[in-house]
């Protein structure tokens, strides 16, 4: 495809960039960690939005690629941020299908500095996974150093309980589909109710994805909801936004 070309001949360094979207502890209502969200602008198609891009770049084998020069970017990003403030990550399937992957990583994150207990990486399931005992594998090798394990987009597709028990895991991040229904629809509430029980049985962390309104905000506060992302809080930003955004907060 000529996204695939354009792709495979990219200057990754130039044309890759991020921006980053707070996740805030709505009980404190101060940001916890930014998602690192991926940016391509392509001199010859302009932007290009990941949601088109990271699929392309999963079956071609260019994700890999990809993947190395934004963490480097967003390990970078997340030194200057106060110490509190964590990274997360979205890592495709396709990243960690390799036995090296896990060293690849880990060898990034030491050469930044930043400490491992403040990256979170975000696993989304994709089609293409193959090989789960692979996956597994080099999620326990990240985790065993020190990094989290968030599961990303849970209740969709994909992403589903069979991941929950088979993958080391510290975090749900659970589907904005789900908070786009919540005000309207009663069994997304129940929805919503349940993987918080679940999240908080399994002694993991959730994330609610997707908030736009206060009023989302507001019931999902009430189902038990504490780790919120959206942009009711804020849209994705720049890196140079992050700090006056934090400097604003502190
Ligand atoms: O930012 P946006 O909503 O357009 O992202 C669309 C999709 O692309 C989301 O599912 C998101 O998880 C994925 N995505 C965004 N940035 C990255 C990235 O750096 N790596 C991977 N693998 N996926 C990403
Ligand atoms: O799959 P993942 O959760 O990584 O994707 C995050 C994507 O969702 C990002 O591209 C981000 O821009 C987008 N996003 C973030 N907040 C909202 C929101 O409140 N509403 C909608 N529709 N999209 C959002
Ligand atoms: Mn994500
Ligand atoms: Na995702």
């Amino acid at each position: 495809s000529v996204i695939e070309q354009a792709l495979r001949h990219a200057d990754l360094l130039r044309e890759m960039s991020l921006v980053y979207q707070p996740i805030v502890d709505v009980r404190s209502g101060r940001t916890v960690a930014f998602e690192a969200l991926a940016r391509w602008t392509s001199p010859d198609l302009g932007p290009v939005s990941p949601a088109v891009f990271v699929p392309i770049a999963e079956r071609s084998g260019l994700i890999t690629g990809i993947t190395e020069v934004l963490l480097v970017q967003a390990l970078s990003a997340a030194k200057a941020w106060p110490d509190d403030v964590a990274l997360s990550f979205n890592l495709s399937m396709a990243d960690i299908t390799s036995p090296q992957a896990a060293d690849g990583i880990v060898t990034a994150i030491r050469a930044s500095g930043l400490a491992p207990g403040r990256v979170i990486l975000e696993a989304t399931e994709t089609a293409l996974i193959q090989d789960i005992a692979q996956a597994q594998r080099v999620l326990t090798t990240l985790r065993a150093n020190g990094v989290s394990i968030a599961l990303d987009d849970f209740g969709t597709g994909y992403s589903s309980l069979s991941y929950v028990h088979r993958l080391p895991l510290d975090k749900l991040k659970i589907d904005r589909s789900f908070t786009g229904e919540i005000t309207a629809d009663p069994a997304c509430r129940d929805i919503v109710t349940s993987i918080v029980g679940l999240a908080s049985n399994l002694k993991l962390a959730c994330v609610v994805e997707g908030i736009e309104t206060a009023e989302q905000a507001r019931l999902l506060e009430s189902l038990g909801c504490v780790l919120m992302q959206g942009y009711h809080f804020h849209r994705p930003m720049g890196f140079v936004d992050t700090l006056r955004y934090l400097e604003a907060e502190a």
